[in-house]
């Protein structure tokens, strides 16, 4: 009787506070170094899994940070519906670690890749999270894991050295999708998939991607993008569609389907995610900030144009260019073999490459607008010692609506 009840109310449970949780670039230097300190202090923290799995076959984790990493590589859904809902539970588990065995009590960041999207080896978040190599970041030192083997975390990016990452233009498009699944393959396929991929190392690979703290600062944005999509519309807060396979062959999913965890956390509905601010399992108490916008006011081409970069054109830059001013970079295809790594079938890989030429397709459409403003090269345009504020709510919808004019247009022609 007591258990039912005690159940009952953690699945009823409401939020007390509403956390917002901020751009990396929205924190004070105090709450960045007091979050990359809990970072250090859950790695450093032992294993609360490993004796639940004792006897089991296989790798199993040593530290609490590492108990995510092994949670991850044995259950979280990639290529299917559950993608979105599994990882937000996930992040809102180590929410849940991160404040109650480290004790951080600051607000919990993402990275919006999309607005270092035209130059992402210029991006201030590597002056926190480190560079190439066995990665060293600020305050938490030198990464090391023992899972699944004994290595130092490390990155082989070419995101930071040369490729372009997703405009906000190009997110702007995913979002204009009205239908749950191809909206959350769009953003899994292309965006999700391509930052894991250009990152490289441990984030290269299923099973050893949460190893690298900036898995969190990414999943954490992709989280962000569904948020925003779910207020759209109000029918989008519970649009749960697609199909998976099972032993009775292709199924619709339902959001009663129940999400496993591997005892991170407990097992819970997919429903049970939906709303951020549901508080079910005593978990879900967010929103995220607007994310951040340049201190300077936006340009335009024209304004680059006075400033004496030349007359604007209308070509699209190779994704490496870092001369042309006015025109925003398409992103690199997904690799066959990381998606294969990934266990994507061939069918999935063509449905990627019917996404990224969609895309492409939408962004060669905005370049050869002359006089439309394209988000992204604020960035490109102003370099990184610019300064960033937070986003107004009213200045999101303004760039919001512009988005979703330009997707219409395109897709009106
Ligand atoms: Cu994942």
């Amino acid at each position: 009787m007591l258990s039912v009840l005690a159940l009952a109310t953690a699945v009823l449970s409401q939020c007390v506070t509403i956390e917002i949780h901020k751009e990396w670039r929205e924190l004070t230097t105090v709450e960045q170094d007091s979050f990359l300190g809990a970072v250090k202090c859950l790695r450093e923290k032992p294993s609360q899994l490993a004796a639940k799995f004792n006897g089991t076959d296989g790798q199993l984790p040593t530290t609490r940070w590492e108990d995510f990493v092994f949670s991850h590589d044995n259950t979280a859904p990639h290529g299917s519906p559950a993608f979105l809902p599994w990882h937000r539970a996930m992040l809102s588990m180590f929410d849940k670690a991160m404040r109650e065995d480290c004790a951080y009590s600051g607000p919990m960041p993402y990275w919006d890749w999309s607005i270092d999207s035209e130059a992402p080896e210029t991006s201030a978040i590597w002056d926190s999270f480190g560079r190439d190599g066995c990665v060293e970041m600020r305050v938490a030192g030198n990464l090391t894991s023992n899972y699944p083997w004994e290595h130092c975390v490390n990155r082989f990016g070419n995101l930071m050295h040369e490729g372009s990452s997703f405009s906000p233009e190009q997110v702007g498009y995913i979002m204009a999708r009205d239908n749950y699944n191809e909206f959350r393959e769009e953003l899994e396929y292309t965006p999700h998939n391509m930052v894991h991929s250009s990152i490289g190392g441990d984030m290269g690979q299923v099973s050893a991607s949460v190893n690298d703290p900036i898995f969190f600062m990414h999943h954490r944005n992709i989280d962000r993008i569904w948020a925003k999509w779910q207020q759209q519309n109000e029918t989008f807060l519970n649009q749960y569609t697609g199909e998976v396979w099972t032993e009775d062959g292709m199924v619709s999913v339902n959001n009663t389907d129940i999400m496993t965890f591997y005892q991170l956390g407990p097992d819970m509905q997919v429903q049970d995610v939906m709303d951020t601010k549901s508080g079910k399992h005593g978990l879900l108490c967010f929103e995220y900030s607007n994310s951040i916008t340049p201190v300077q006011p936006v340009v335009t081409k024209r304004d680059v144009s006075r400033s004496g970069a030349g007359k604007f054109n209308t070509t699209t830059p190779e994704r490496n260019d870092r001369t042309n001013l006015f025109n925003i970079r398409v992103p690199d295809q997904v690799p066959t073999k990381f998606l294969k790594d990934w266990m994507f079938t061939d069918a999935k890989i063509a449905q990627v490459r019917q996404i990224e030429s969609e895309i492409k397709k939408f962004t060669e459409f905005i370049n050869k607008m002359p006089i439309v403003f394209p988000t992204s090269l604020i960035q490109h345009n102003r370099g990184k010692s610019m300064g960033w504020r937070s986003k107004t709510a009213a200045e999101a919808a303004a760039e919001d609506k512009l988005t979703r004019n330009l997707v219409q247009a395109f897709k009106n022609q």
